[in-house]
C-alpha cells in the first residue's frame, strides 16, 4: 500500500528489534529514534542496524566485504589491519556541480554555491530513496564531531546502505555510543541520509539544509559525497551554526609547534587543495632543529572547529578522528610522517594494487612494479599511458597511527590559537610569508586568497584560481557573509584574535625553478612566525604587510645570496598592481552583500603599493 509516496514497511518489521536496541542505550533521543523509523519507511531496508562502534562489528562489517568483494585484505604483513577498495569508475571525485546548498533563500547560499529550492529538492531526492534499501542493511551510524565531553563537539547521525561508508566513518569521527552518550532530548543532531543507490552520475545529488540540519546524498559511494561528516557536516552545516552562534568552521590544519624553551605555539592554516596543507601540518624540522629541541605535531589535518575561550582567545578543536588524504604524491621522501601513519589499519580506495598484495601510487618512493593491477582493476606496467592509481585516490586512517599526534589533539578545550597561515601555490608575486597588519587585513587577506591549478583536464594548469580561506566549495552559505562574520568575529569585545599570515612555497625564479626547498625547510617559516606571536622576530613594514629580514629566517647555512634573498622576499609592484586588479574583480562577484572593509582594504593596498612604486624609482634618480 502506497500512501503519499511513503511505502510502508514489509513484515516483518525490521525496525522493531532495532528500535528495541537502541531503546537499551544509555539516553535515547526521541527525535532520532522517529526520524530514523521515517527513513526506513521510506527506503524499506531488510535490516536496520544501530552501530555501535565496537571492534567486533567493525570486524563483522569488514568480513561482510571481503566476501561480497568490497574490500580486499592487504598483505598481514606489508599492511597490518589494512584492506584495499575500488569505487566505481564513473564515482571517483566528489562532484561540485551535483552538491547542492538548499537555504529557504536562494541569496543566503551566494553566487559561489549551487542553490535549489529545498521543497523541490527534497522531493527529487525522496523520490530516489523510494524503496532504495531493499533487501539491504541500512546502517544507523551516530558520531561524535569533537573531542568526548567538548562543549564545541557535536553529533550527527548518518543513515545509510554502504558498509563501506560505515568502516570509513569509523576511522574518520567517534561513532557508536560515544556519540549517543553526547545526546540528550534536548540535543540537537545533524541528520544526514545517504544511499548507495544506482550511482547513476545523472541523478547524483549531494544536497545540503542548513535550517534543518539535514544532508541528503544518493547514487555515490565515494569519498566526501558518502562520507557526509566531512565536508557536509564539519564545514556546510557547520558553518552555518558557527555563523549563528559565533563560532568558526574552517577547512584549516591545526599544529603545535614547541620551541627549545618547551613553549607551545598552536597555529591553524588554510591551503586550496595541492598547496601542501597535509605536509605542512606532518611536518618534521630539519635535524639541527629537532637536535636543538624543536617540535612539530598534528592536532589536525583538514577541519578545525574555533570557538573563543573565556580569555578571549580563538581555542580550536579537529572535529574528526581521522584523516582522509589524496594518495598519489605521497611519500617517504615528501611527508615520512604520513608514510608511518599509512602503515596499519587505512583503507586504501583507488590506489594500485601489486602482486604481493601491496598498494602502489604515482610518487610513491621507488621504482614503480613491473606491473599491477590499476584502480580500475585492468592489468598495468609503467609506460603503459595511463595512471596506476586515480589521482583522486584516498587513505582513510585513525588519527592516532599519526606519530607526530600531539597529546593536544583530544582535549576538550581545545587549543589555543596564536597564528592562521594562509596559503597558496603561486609561481610570482607572493613572497615566501607575510604577516597581516591586524585581523581586517588578515580577513582580507584571506578572502582573497589564490592559487595556480595543477593537473587539470580542461588544461588550465598554472591559471589563477581564487578560493578564499580555502573555504570556496565548502562554505555552506554566502561568502561574503561569512568574510562579515570573520570581520565580526575580530570585533567581539574582549577578543585577542590570532595574528595572520600568508605563506607561498611556490615562487619561481626566471628559469621557472622553484626558489625555496620547502618541505622540513618550511621550518624556518613556522620559527619566524612562533617568534612574531611571542613578540619578537625582525620584520619590515612593506606595502603588502610585514615582511621578515631575511636573517630572521636563519638562511645563512644554505649559503645563499642577496639576490636570492630579494627573490623570495620581494614585492614587485608590477606584480601587486596586477593582484589587486584581479582581487577588485573577485571581490566585485559578491557586490550585494560585500563587506566595505574589504574593498578598503583593497584601494588601502592599491595606494601602498603606488607609493612605494613612487618610493623605489625616486630612490632611482
Ligand atoms: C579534501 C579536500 O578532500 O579539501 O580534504 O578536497
Ligand atoms: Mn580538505
Amino acid at each position: 500500500m502506497r500512501t503519499s509516496g511513503v511505502v510502508l514497511p514489509p513484515t516483518p518489521d525490521p525496525l522493531a528489534e532495532a528500535r528495541d536496541a537502541v531503546m537499551r542505550q544509555p539516553v535515547v533521543n526521541r527525535e532520532l529514534v522517529q526520524w530514523v523509523e521515517t527513513v526506513a519507511r521510506l527506503t524499506q531496508p531488510a535490516i536496520v542496524h544501530w552501530c555501535t562502534g565496537t571492534e567486533e562489528e567493525a570486524e563483522r562489517i569488514c568480513e561482510l566485504m571481503l566476501r561480497d568483494g568490497t574490500l580486499q585484505k592487504l598483505d598481514a604483513l606489508l599492511h597490518p589491519d589494512s584492506y584495499y577498495a575500488r569505487s566505481n569508475v564513473d564515482d571517483v571525485s566528489t562532484v561540485q556541480d551535483r552538491t547542492f546548498i538548499c537555504s529557504l533563500s536562494e541569496d543566503d547560499a551566494g553566487p559561489s554555491n549551487n542553490w535549489m529550492d529545498p521543497v523541490f529538492m527534497r522531493d527529487l531526492v525522496s523520490r530516489q530513496y523510494n524503496g532504495c534499501m531493499q533487501g539491504r542493511v541500512m546502517y544507523v551510524v551516530p558520531y561524535l564531531l569533537g573531542p568526548p565531553g567538548s562543549p564545541a563537539a557535536r553529533v550527527g547521525v548518518q543513515v545509510t546502505d554502504s558498509p563501506y561508508v560505515v568502516a570509513n566513518l569509523r576511522i574518520m569521527t567517534r561513532i557508536g555510543r560515544v556519540a549517543l552518550e553526547q545526546l540528550s532530548d534536548q540535543t540537537g543532531f545533524v541528520k544526514g541520509i545517504h544511499s548507495v543507490g544506482t550511482l547513476d552520475p545523472e541523478q547524483r545529488f549531494i544536497c545540503h539544509f542548513p535550517e534543518e540540519e539535514l544532508i541528503l546524498s544518493v547514487n555515490t559511494n565515494y569519498g566526501s559525497n558518502a562520507l557526509l561528516s566531512k565536508k557536509c557536516h564539519a564545514l556546510r552545516i557547520a558553518s552555518v551554526q558557527a555563523r549563528r552562534e559565533g563560532w568558526l568552521a574552517e577547512h584549516m590544519m591545526i599544529v603545535c609547534v614547541t620551541s627549545p624553551d618547551g613553549v607551545r605555539t598552536f597555529m591553524a592554516g588554510a591551503f586550496p587543495s595541492s598547496c601542501g596543507k597535509t605536509n605542512l601540518a606532518m611536518l618534521l624540522p630539519p635535524d639541527a632543529d629537532l637536535e636543538a629541541g624543536w617540535k612539530v605535531e598534528v592536532i589536525g589535518d583538514d577541519i578545525a572547529w574555533m570557538h573563543f575561550g573565556e580569555d578571549g582567545r580563538l581555542y580550536a578543536v579537529n572535529p574528526e578522528a581521522g584523516f582522509f588524504g589524496v594518495v598519489p604524491g605521497t611519500s617517504r621522501e615528501c611527508n615520512p610522517t604520513e608514510m608511518k601513519t599509512l602503515e596499519s589499519n587505512a583503507i586504501f580506495t583507488n590506489v594500485a594494487m601489486t602482486e604481493e598484495r601491496s598498494v602502489w601510487w604515482e610518487g610513491l618512493d621507488g621504482d614503480a612494479p613491473e606491473f599491477c593491477a590499476d584502480w580500475t582493476g585492468q592489468r598495468w606496467s609503467p609506460g603503459c599511458g595511463r595512471p596506476a592509481a586515480h589521482p583522486d585516490s584516498r587513505f582513510t586512517v585513525p588519527a592516532t597511527n599519526c606519530p607526530t599526534l600531539s597529546a593536544e589533539w583530544s582535549n576538550p578545550s581545545g587549543v589555543p590559537i596564536s597564528a592562521i597561515i594562509f596559503g597558496g601555490r603561486r609561481s610570482t608575486t607572493m613572497p615566501l610569508i607575510y604577516e597581516a597588519f591586524n585581523w581586517q587585513h588578515g580577513t582580507y587577506i584571506g578572502a582573497t586568497l589564490t592559487s595556480e591549478k595543477v593537473a587539470d583536464v580542461a588544461g588550465t594548469v598554472g591559471q589563477l584560481r581564487f578560493d578564499p580561506m580555502a573555504m570556496l566549495p565548502f562554505c555552506g552559505y554566502h561568502m561574503a557573509d561569512y568574510w562579515q562574520h570573520w570581520l565580526d568575529m575580530g570585533r567581539r569585545v574582549g577578543a585577542t584574535m590570532p595574528r595572520v599570515y600568508h605563506v607561498n612555497w611556490f615562487r619561481k625564479d626566471w628559469g621557472d625553478r622553484f626558489l625555496w626547498p620547502g618541505f622540513r625547510e618550511n621550518m624556518r617559516v613556522l620559527k619566524w612566525i612562533v617568534d612574531r606571536v611571542r613578540g619578537r622576530g625582525d620584520a619590515d613594514k612593506t606595502a603588502i604587510g610585514m615582511i621578515p629580514r631575511p636573517q630572521s629566517l636563519s638562511l645563512s647555512d644554505f649559503g645563499w645570496t642577496k639576490e636570492f634573498m630579494y627573490e623570495l622576499l620581494a614585492v614587485k609592484t608590477d606584480e601587486w598592481y596586477k593582484e589587486v586588479d584581479r582581487r577588485e574583480e573577485f571581490l566585485s562577484r559578491f557586490s550585494a552583500k560585500l563587506p566595505q572593509e574589504l574593498l578598503d582594504e583593497n584601494e588601502a593596498l592599491r595606494k601602498r603599493i603606488q607609493n612605494a612604486h613612487l618610493r623605489s624609482r625616486y630612490a632611482e634618480h
